[in-house]
């Protein structure tokens, strides 16, 4: 039996937003809780001690973070060297770059030769000798469609035959990697990808035509003892048998990752029977305190009794409030403040509700599916300002429906045939943190 520890996703120099700076480290609080998480991480593997390490990809928010973040990254995985315990760095999308091949900055440990430590920036088979014996360790790192495909020949295909294609591709590597394996020796596949009957949160759309997702069919395979994945932050088992596993971040990264469990995973290897545990991690929490203010008599004591210091201690705070515009003069700002001031860090969010609340138009029914043409005629009756437009509004209307009709057209396709807008989501996805990729 090989014991191993899986974790993935650390993302370490993320979400600085979320923190203050330490006066005594000049330190960002939040890079501090990243990287004592993945100290606990590493305290873990070497108090089993477990025979391998392997990690699924994402080590940073991208491929060229601070030296301080990078050196705060290789400190923890250090100690993994000393301790001899032979570890796995998978490349994850966050870790490539848009310049030369491979992940800039996992690859200076092949570089540097660091003993035991293994860099997978492409698809490859490691024999790799643990302390119980050997394991296979394929490696298979994110990959994008121009790392299979070049560009004359997924001309003229949709969307759909251009996946199916990928796919296809993938498959006849792997099967080539597979013919190679030993069938005696364990064996893992190191992946970092979307596969398909995964829950997704934002990432899913971020990541249109960044890549591609696999079906899990294709991992799921007797050839190996457990697949170990990276890049979905939501911990999940796909599979059972074998064993298909996303252990998640090991921090929030942001509030879409509010109630989800942080860990990691370990593993006790064998050739088919092969069993695993997920180990939760004490991360700090993120609460979104969402209160309702407009019919409260009193909203600023119905504010401050939403603010308990059991919810608020120590954790990153999001605090939503509506209320109309004349009760504004009833919150008295700095108190709320104060009560927030135990929180690690926190923003409030005041939303005005409208007097005028928009009362659904009763001819429209409630919960009956409507005819877009037959709903905008109706909204438009209502509309005295828009009289005028009326005619013009529904040709247009027509015109834009028929479009949709005969030529299938769809943002998303469209988004995923240009690569320029791939690097716009890609900025997208690094300035709105309500919206996290993987
Ligand atoms: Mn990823």
């Amino acid at each position: 039996m090989i014991k191993l520890l899986h974790l993935s996703d650390i993302h370490m120099g993320s979400g600085f937003s979320h923190g203050r700076i330490n006066p005594e480290t000049g330190l960002n609080t939040r890079l501090e809780d990243f990287v004592s998480t993945l100290g606990r991480c590493i305290d873990r593997a070497i108090a089993e001690p477990v025979d391998l390490v392997l990690f699924g990809g994402d080590a940073f928010p991208d491929a060229t973070p601070p030296p301080f973040v990078q050196e705060a990254f290789a400190s923890q995985f250090r100690r993994l060297v000393d301790a001899q315990i032979p570890t796995v760095l998978l490349v994850g999308n966050h870790d490539q770059h848009a310049q030369g091949t491979g992940g800039a900055s996992l690859c200076i440990y092949r570089t540097l030769g660091v003993p035991g430590f293994i860099v997978g920036d492409r698809l490859e088979t490691h024999l790799v000798q643990t302390c119980n014996g050997p394991v296979q360790i394929i490696t298979l790192p994110w990959l994008t469609r121009s790392t299979l495909l070049t560009r004359p020949e997924a001309e003229g295909l949709s969307m759909g035959e251009v996946g199916q294609l990928l796919i296809d591709r993938l498959r006849v590597a792997l099967e080539g990697e597979i013919r190679k394996l030993d069938p005696e020796v364990p064996t893992v596949l190191l992946a970092h990808l979307m596969v398909d009957n995964a829950r997704y949160g934002a990432e899913r759309f971020l990541a249109v035509g960044k890549g591609f997702t696999v079906p899990v069919s294709l991992l799921a395979r007797p050839c190996f003892d457990y697949v170990a994945l990276g890049h979905v932050h939501r911990h999940q088992v796909l599979c059972e048998q074998p064993p298909v596993v996303y252990p998640g971040s090991i921090e929030r990264v942001d509030f879409s990752e509010e109630k989800e469990d942080k860990g990691f995973v370990l593993v006790e290897l064998t050739r088919k029977q092969t069993r695993f545990e997920f180990c939760p991690l004490p991360v700090r929490a993120f609460r979104t305190i969402e209160v309702d203010l407009s019919e409260a008599e009193d909203p600023q004591l119905t504010l401050l009794s939403a603010l308990k210091p059991a919810v608020v201690q120590d954790a990153v705070v999001r605090l939503v409030y509506q209320l109309r515009s004349e009760q504004l003069e009833q919150i008295d700002t700095p108190s709320l403040h104060q009560a927030l001031n135990l929180a690690h860090s926190y923003t409030i969010h005041p939303e005005l509700v409208s007097q005028l609340a928009r009362p659904r138009l009763p001819e429209l029914g409630v919960g009956r599916s409507i005819d877009p043409m037959e709903a905008l005629k109706t909204y438009l009756a209502n509309r005295e300002d828009l009289r005028e437009l009326e005619a013009e509004m529904v040709e247009v209307a027509q015109w834009l429906l028929l479009d949709e009709q005969t030529t299938g057209f769809d943002l998303a396709e469209a988004a995923a045939g240009d690569p320029e807008i791939d690097s716009d989501l890609e900025t997208v996805e690094d300035q709105n943190t309500q919206l996290r990729l993987l």
